[in-house]
């Protein structure tokens, strides 16, 4: 992303809320997406898990990096994380990747901020960016996630009582919808009476706070070994701030056995530890 275009996109996002980057991803990456989400559903037989949140005719898959390798190349992917280095932190983690398979006949979501765990006063800066990519259009007839513009700037949590207004973030299969995680939001109701509508939420936070998905847990360490440097920063595999996170005094990086992202805590830079006299 030019650097002119990101400023505006992360200009929309301080705003607004969110931004959509229509037709953002190659067509032929998209669909091999769809064909792996679809062949992990087959595979694991996958139901809906029949509750408010997750749904009653919606399937999910969470932890998409230990099903397919091919997932890989979503929390990295050149056309997005730079527009979430810029909202969040270039430390920042990634907090879970889940495709939302969203059957006819669903009902809309309860509209909630992403960052509802996080126990601080409304507003405040961005603590989590939550993408959600398009691998089929999003219709309003289909389920399109609704959006409240601006509900990121409130002071409160939405009453799960009350309806709120909202838009539909209606757009081609391809692109991807980037919102501050304080935005309140939800999928749509499915009323098409035939199609799928299929998304993946690839979500993010600033580096020194937990991820909503256990990455060190989740992924298995053999897998978690081929990843390239950036994904394996992205799941914890490196100090934060040269300090947090470390292992016995150096890189998590290390304790996976992987020979990478060496560094040693409290070593490097502004992060250094404090030199005081011993004469003193
Ligand atoms: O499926 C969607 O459009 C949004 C899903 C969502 O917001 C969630 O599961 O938290």
């Amino acid at each position: 992303m030019e650097k002119a275009e990101l400023e505006i996109r992360h200009k929309q996002i301080e705003e607004e809320g969110y931004t959509i980057l229509e037709n953002a991803i190659e067509p032929d990456l998209i669909a091999e997406f769809r064909d792996e989400i679809h062949r992990v559903e087959r595979e694991r037989d996958t139901a809906p898990k029949g509750n408010t949140v997750e749904g009653f005719k919606t399937l999910r898959t969470y932890n998409l990096l230990a099903k397919s390798a091919s997932f890989q190349k979503m929390p990295v992917h050149e056309a997005v994380l730079p527009l979430v280095e810029k909202v969040l932190e270039p430390d920042c983690l990634l907090s879970g990747m889940t495709s939302m398979d969203l059957g006819p006949g669903e009902v809309p979501q309860p509209l909630h901020p992403d960052d509802f765990v996080i126990n601080v006063k409304r507003p405040h800066p961005p603590l989590v960016c939550t993408t959600i990519w398009a691998l089929t259009d999003f219709t309003e007839d289909n389920g399109a996630t609704r959006i409240v513009p601006g509900s990121h700037k409130r002071d409160q949590l939405p009453d799960y009582s009350q309806s709120y207004e909202s838009i539909p973030a209606v757009m081609p299969a391809g692109s991807v919808l980037v919102f501050d995680g304080a935005l309140w939001h939800g999928s749509g109701q499915n009323r098409s009476g035939d199609s799928w509508r299929l998304g993946i939420n690839v979500q993010y936070c600033a580096g020194f706070i937990r991820t909503q998905q256990n990455q060190y847990v989740g992924i298995p360490r053999e897998i978690a070994r081929t990843f390239p440097d950036r994904l394996l920063e992205l799941c914890g595999y490196a100090l934060y701030k040269g300090i947090t996170g470390h292992v016995d005094g150096e890189s998590p990086a290390a304790a996976l056995g992987v020979d990478r992202l060496v560094e040693t805590a409290y070593a490097a830079g502004e992060n250094a530890a404090p030199t005081i006299s011993q004469d003193d």
